[in-house]
């Protein structure tokens, strides 16, 4: 049964990078200002020991940290105003392209550039993401009519594993003949989500979207395919990353401004469960695959700690983590959650050659762990 099932390939991938860059030196500054500011606003309050005084982030910190040095966003000046520290986008009208849809037609026209294909040639839009700009309709919808594609489309979210667990359904609807070419889109604007006013993760987040095309290996036609030689994901209830927004709120009489309504997590915690969890799978993943985790020549891996992603490395193969070995892209984009793998897929996969295998893998907030096993063909 297995056997017969028709070879599936990724035949392009796209990259939308937004317009501005925030270093680690103007974050830390923005927060700073922000900190003073509130620490003189609550100055009695601090000195009657009723409030705790904001302390001042670092840029030694945050590299020293994570790794990240840079962060891209669509919108700069909100998030640096200390009277603000969130990005300011003007609404849309319904009739209107939605920004979550722009970003994602950009990037999935330089997919289907790279694939030698339209928008016509697509049957099924999976728009997977960690956050959606708006309940329905679904974004991945508006983004099918954008490009003129046909089939159907719809949204997902896995948190950081929305588009290995997307990758997944599109390798299977291929495979099965539901569909002939499915378009996985991660439009992340994360910049919206994350909480820029707390010193614990303001440095965390960048955005982007990441487009990425499935099809059939004997009908695609892109100079550059690979070839999906399995898929896994796994999940696991944790409440160590955690966004409480959602429908209810208004119904909950909640504050729109209450900490647990953007982005917070365990940061120590997440570091020490996600190292083991995500070796494990990956190294089960390939032994599924009748593969040895020395013999895959890349981890294109999830962007969110450059120490999480060594001692991944390390445990897999009991070497270094070189760029050869699995690339780092979060030193200049951040962690972009589910569009990390992909961005790091996207850059770094040139020089392999035929036959070469990798894996790409993400792991998120759920807990949720995805890989996908490719080989370049
Ligand atoms: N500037 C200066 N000092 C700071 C700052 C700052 N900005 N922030 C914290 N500090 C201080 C703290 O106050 C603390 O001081 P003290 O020791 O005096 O109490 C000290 O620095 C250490 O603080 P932390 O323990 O919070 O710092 P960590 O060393 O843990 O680093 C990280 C924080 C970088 C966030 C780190 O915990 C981390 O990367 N954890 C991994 C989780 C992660 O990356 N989350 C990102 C988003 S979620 C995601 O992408 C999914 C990840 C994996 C999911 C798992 C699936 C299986």
């Amino acid at each position: 049964m297995q056997a017969s099932l028709p070879a599936v390939v990724i035949s392009g991938t796209g990259l939308y990078r937004p317009p501005h860059v925030i270093t680690n030196a103007e974050l830390v500054d923005a927060f700073n200002a922000y900190a003073d500011r509130q620490n003189t606003l609550h100055a009695d309050a601090i000195a009657r020991g009723e409030r705790q005084p904001l302390t001042h982030s670092s840029v030694e910190f945050i590299e020293k940290a994570s790794g990240i040095r840079q962060r891209y966003v669509i919108e700069k000046d909100g998030v640096l105003d200390p009277a603000r520290m969130y990005p300011r986008f003007t609404p849309r009208g319904d009739g209107e392209l939605s920004l979550m849809a722009e970003i994602a037609a950009d990037a999935a026209r330089q997919a289907l550039d790279a694939a030698g294909r339209s928008g016509a040639d697509v049957d099924a839009v999976l728009c997977a993401s960690a956050n959606m700009q708006r309940a329905y309709p679904a974004m991945a919808i508006e983004i099918q009519q954008a490009l003129g594609a046909g089939g159907y489309g719809f949204d997902m979210n896995v948190a950081c594993s929305s588009a290995t667990f997307a990758l997944e359904q599109a390798f299977n609807a291929v495979r099965s003949g539901a569909s002939r070419c499915v378009l996985v889109v991660n439009p992340e604007i994360t910049s919206a989500h994350l909480e820029w006013r707390d010193r614990d993760c303001h440095f965390i987040f960048g955005d982007v979207c990441t487009a990425l095309l499935v099809e059939r290996a004997d009908t695609a036609v892109g100079a550059d395919q690979w070839e999906i030689l399995g898929t896994r994901l796994a999940t696991q209830f944790s409440n160590n990353i955690r966004n409480n927004f959602g429908f209810m709120n208004r119904a909950e009489d909640r504050d729109p401004g209450d900490r647990d309504l953007t982005f917070y997590q365990e940061g120590r915690k997440v570091f020490k469960e996600v190292v083991p969890m995500a070796a494990a799978h990956i190294e089960a993943h390939l032994g599924q695959l009748g593969l040895q985790p020395a013999q895959m020549r890349r981890y294109w891996l999830h962007q969110a700690n450059q120490g999480m992603n060594q001692l991944v490395i390390k445990k897999l193969i009991g070497g270094e983590a070189g760029s050869e070995v699995a690339p780092l892209i979060l030193d200049e984009y951040a962690n972009t959650a589910s569009a990390g793998s992909v961005i790091a897929f996207h850059h770094h996969r040139a020089d392999l050659q035929a036959g070469d295998t990798g894996v790409i893998c993400s792991f998120g907030a759920g807990y949720s762990i995805g890989s996908v096993v490719v080989k370049k063909r």
